[in-house]
């Protein structure tokens, strides 16, 4: 999508700090970081939220989870992190490109209200 932020981002059109890119998915550093360690995981093509998750595209997100695994087990903190994704204005999704947050690096409360 043209106007998207997470598409430009996917395509080097506005800069970003890489953890992590192969075909499918990006990984990199969340501007307004919530935690120590704080990485956002995209797709590459653009997919709404995780309301817009079908049988057609749920192939990238089980790769986005591996991803996750991939660059805890080599940052250190397989032991302790959290993945989420909001959908919706009311779950706080402020960007419409899926997107999943890693989080880690602190204590984190539940419910995470
Ligand atoms: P959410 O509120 O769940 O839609 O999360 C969107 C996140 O995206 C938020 O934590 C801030 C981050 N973000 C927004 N714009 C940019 C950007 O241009 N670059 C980076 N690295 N992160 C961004």
């Amino acid at each position: 999508m043209s106007d998207c932020i997470f598409c430009k981002i996917a395509a080097g059109e506005i800069p970003s700090t890489k953890v992590y890119e192969d075909d499918t998915v990006l990984a990199f550093l969340d501007l307004d970081p919530q935690a120590p360690q704080h990485i956002l995981l995209i797709p590459k093509t653009h997919i709404q939220s995780a309301a817009d998750i079908t049988a057609a595209n749920s192939a990238v997100v089980a790769h986005i989870f591996e991803v996750a695994a991939k660059i805890a087990a080599e940052k250190g903190f397989s032991d302790g992190f959290r993945v989420v994704t909001n959908c919706g204005e009311q779950a706080g999704q402020s960007v419409k490109h899926l997107h999943f947050h890693l989080l880690a690096g602190r204590d984190f409360t539940w419910p995470p209200g």
